[in-house]
């Protein structure tokens, strides 16, 4: 779908409502450089997408404001108006409101129970969640503080909520309990457990209460939607509706709906092929040493769920078992530093720097390193000259909602060429796994030989399959996403 048609089908369906998107992360931020007030705009997806939908209905985006700057450039109830890079002339900005939320708040809510406690329980990994009574309390605390914002902000309007993710699971009905009339959606960006791992919560009705409330709820595979009606009906005793969509509670019927999320195909496509996504790859080829060397490339932020190690000890088991191979490939891995502040991700971070050093100990030899770690800040435009460069681009999660590194890799090689190593346990498997080399990441025998099998495979077949790949990602791309949820939305609201 095109950012047009989708502006014309949100003003058509939606505009006699007004729009609130609220999602932990802001779209915007504003910190202060020595003397200056600077406005960082994060990338993502989400965002890009987001932006024209809630501009076009003149909506609002509540998010927690995280930036330094940021109560120095709102009014007095949080709002700033803020614009977006390649506004066409004459578009109007749109309010952004900030809530604020205390260090200690911060700490329960967003490091404590949506990440020590929700992201491992969601995501099936071997790491035990861990639950704490304050991390809960704070989570409720900031869930309430949310609802009154958006209460404020829509008075006595009549409104959809578009909620986003596991940081507000309680919100739905916090805003239901005071405006039952309000139509309300929730993605939840990442997998839902099998209920035998989803019970051993100890806040799990409250959870799950909290998530029937809303009038849809998204999930990125039908997968993670069955799961999810298995935990209510078995915790809740919720009934199920017809063909197993919906799920009803207290007389209320909540639509349950796989929506994969994907990115814009198009713009991806088209910046990849700018001049300077070119000189950028010129410039790392050069500085990485890449010249005649088989590349690798992995893009993550650093999170264990990712299958960061696998990758390297992958790649490990490929040179011992391949010694041809040695002196010929690299692997190039970027990564974010994520999450720091909680324990598991800092032990996570010093374990990839062990193991990078290892393997470049034990292959190293006539200046050639196999294993290259960068953690340095990059734009858009550096990702994109990266995907370029890449041979081969390896996405080996351990579990993951969907992946938007694999989707983006698929955009970004309109020269057809690059080839797909995707992890069976990243949402994004059940469009691209047709055409992408599969892997199980806890099989290392298996995944080194995948990494030989994508090196070696004939350049007509790579071209094909990626060729492939690309009319999958085209064919539902992240305006197709919104649009499809908009006119849920719309026929539910009406
Ligand atoms: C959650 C779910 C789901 C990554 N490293 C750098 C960087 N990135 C950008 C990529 C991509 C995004 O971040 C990562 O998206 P993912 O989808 O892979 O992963 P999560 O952040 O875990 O997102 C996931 C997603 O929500 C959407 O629903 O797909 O399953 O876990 O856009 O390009 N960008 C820059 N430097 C980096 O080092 N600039």
């Amino acid at each position: 779908m095109k950012k047009q048609d989708l502006k014309d089908l949100v003003k058509e369906k939606l505009s006699d409502q007004l729009l609130v998107v609220v999602s932990n992360r802001e779209p915007v931020i504003h910190n202060y450089h020595e003397e200056e007030i600077r406005c960082i705009r994060p990338a993502s997806g989400l965002v890009t997408a987001l932006e024209p939908v809630v501009k076009t209905c003149s909506g609002i985006w509540v998010a927690h404001g995280s930036g330094s700057a940021d109560r120095a450039v709102t009014d007095e109830a949080g709002r700033v108006m803020v614009t977006s890079p390649g506004d066409e002339r004459g578009e109007e900005p749109y309010t952004l409101k900030r809530v604020w939320i205390s260090k200690e708040e911060e700490e329960g809510y967003y490091y404590g129970f949506s990440n020590r406690s929700l992201w491992p329980l969601c995501h099936i990994v071997y790491l035990r969640p861990r639950f704490n009574a304050d991390d809960w309390l704070n989570y409720k605390e900031v869930n309430s503080k949310f609802a009154r914002a958006i209460l404020d902000e829509i008075g006595s309007k009549k409104a959809f909520v578009f909620i986003q993710d596991y940081h507000f699971a309680l919100l739905p009905r916090l805003l239901k309990g005071e405006r039952p009339d309000l139509t309300i959606a929730q993605f939840w960006h990442i997998p839902w457990p099998n209920p035998e791992a989803f019970r051993i919560c100890p806040f799990k009705d409250e959870i799950l209460e909290g998530l029937l409330a809303n009038d849809m709820l998204g999930f990125h595979l039908e997968y993670f939607c069955d799961n999810f009606m298995a935990a209510a009906k078995r915790e809740l005793g919720a009934a199920a509706g017809k063909k197993d969509l919906s799920l009803t509670h207290r007389d209320k019927t909540t639509l349950i709906k796989a929506w994969p999320i994907s990115v814009d195909f198009e713009q991806t496509s088209r910046l990849a092929e700018s001049n300077r996504v070119e000189e950028l790859k010129q410039r790392f080829t050069k500085e990485f040493n890449l010249r005649d060397k088989i590349v690798l490339f992995g893009l993550d932020r650093l999170d264990y769920t990712k299958g960061i190690i696998e990758k390297f000890e992958a790649l490990d088991r490929f040179l011992e078992k391949y010694p041809d191979y040695l002196g010929k490939v690299v692997l190039l891995q970027k990564g974010t530093l994520s999450r720091l502040h909680i324990p598991e991700y800092k032990r996570l971070n010093d374990r990839i720097n062990a193991v990078v050093e290892k393997l470049n100990w034990k292959y190293s030899s006539n200046g050639w390193t196999p294993a290259i770690l960068t953690r340095r800040d990059l734009d858009y435009d550096g990702i994109l000259a990266l995907y370029r460069l890449a041979d081969v681009c390896i996405v080996s999660s351990l579990h993951d909602g969907m992946n938007l590194v694999a989707k983006e890799f698929i955009s970004a090689r309109n020269d057809l060429g690059g080839r797909l190593i995707l992890s069976r346990f990243a949402g994004a498997f059940n469009e691209l796994g047709e055409e992408a080399i599969g892997i199980n990441p806890y099989d290392i025998e298996a995944f080194a030989d995948r990494i030989k099998e994508a090196i070696e495979v004939d350049e007509e077949e790579a071209r094909r399959r990626m060729g492939a790949l690309r009319k999958v990602v085209s064919s539902n791309d992240i305006y197709d996403w919104i649009g499809k949820i908009a006119s849920d939305l719309a026929e539910i609201g009406s």
